[in-house]
């Protein structure tokens, strides 16, 4: 009974420390404060909390509320590039520490923001969650021709082209790269994703495949791969 009750608050004293190390950590990320993520992330391996979940509810956390506040105006693009800069220093702090999902290599994928998109966070945790899952990743960065994609997919024998929009506009791109991707009969498969993608445009412009997030996106590929569906 006592050895129960000893257990229960020690899990809710965890969860009391956890949840304020994120918030420590969101709010560094929102002020733009370099040291201070660094120092939250590093809290965080040293008190063996999941580093996957502190990427997920503090890093990606504050960028979405950062997103939110520049919608409304009442943050501008200086703040949210210095917010960035500081996701960017606790993400390096924490992503050698994710746990591995499997040291089997997964397969092949070429990953890239398309052209006229310079919008590249979101996709750097897609080719993290990717890599956690055991996939090689050849990424090609933001503002990537249609082209570049396919050329470089079949230069390395890819089994997946990862596309990335941010942007209504941009997005366009992708049907593109989903015909020539057919049309040169390459065995890597086109998914897509990036806010305003959804299942429904995915289908539209026939991708193999849409994940609405990072760990989706490795989730898809894997199962994609395993059932070569
Ligand atoms: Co700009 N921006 N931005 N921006 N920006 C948006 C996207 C916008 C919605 C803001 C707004 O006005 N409401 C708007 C687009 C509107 C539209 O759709 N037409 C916009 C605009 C207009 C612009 C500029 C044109 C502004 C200007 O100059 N006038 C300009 C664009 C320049 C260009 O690209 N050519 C611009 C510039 C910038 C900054 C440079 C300041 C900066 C980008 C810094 C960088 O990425 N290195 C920036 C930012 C940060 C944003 C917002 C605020 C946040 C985006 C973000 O990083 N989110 C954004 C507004 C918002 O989203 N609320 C906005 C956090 C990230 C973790 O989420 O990227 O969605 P996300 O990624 C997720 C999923 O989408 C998914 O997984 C990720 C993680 O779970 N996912 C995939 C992503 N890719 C995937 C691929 C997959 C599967 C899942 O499979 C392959």
């Amino acid at each position: 009974m006592t050895t129960t009750k000893t257990y229960k608050k020690a899990a809710y004293q965890f969860t009391v420390m956890k949840e304020e190390l994120f918030k420590k950590l969101i709010d560094a990320v929102l002020t733009g404060n370099v040291d201070r993520a660094v120092e939250a992330s590093k809290k965080v391996i040293e008190k063996h909390i999941d580093a996957y979940e502190a990427i997920m509810k503090g890093c990606a956390e504050a960028m979405k509320i950062a997103g939110e506040k520049f919608e409304k105006n009442e943050i501008y693009v200086p703040e949210l590039l210095i917010s960035a800069r500081a996701m960017n220093a606790a993400i390096n702090v924490l992503s050698p520490h994710l746990k591995a999902e499997s040291k089997i290599h997964s397969g092949r994928i070429v990953l890239g923001v398309v052209e006229g998109d310079i919008h590249d966070i979101g996709k750097n945790l897609v080719k993290l969650m990717l890599e956690v899952s055991g996939f090689e990743v050849v990424d090609l960065g933001n503002d990537v021709p249609a082209e570049a994609f396919i050329e470089k997919a079949q230069e390395v024998d890819a089994d997946f082209i990862g596309l990335s929009a941010l942007m209504t506009t941009s997005m366009q791109a992708m049907e593109h790269i989903v015909k020539k991707a057919k049309m040169s009969k390459m065995k890597a498969r086109v998914l897509v994703g990036g806010a305003p993608v959804s299942q429904e445009f995915a289908d539209k412009i026939q991708a193999d495949g849409y994940a609405p997030d990072a760990v989706g996106a490795a989730r898809l590929a894997k199962r994609l791969l395993n059932t070569g569906g």
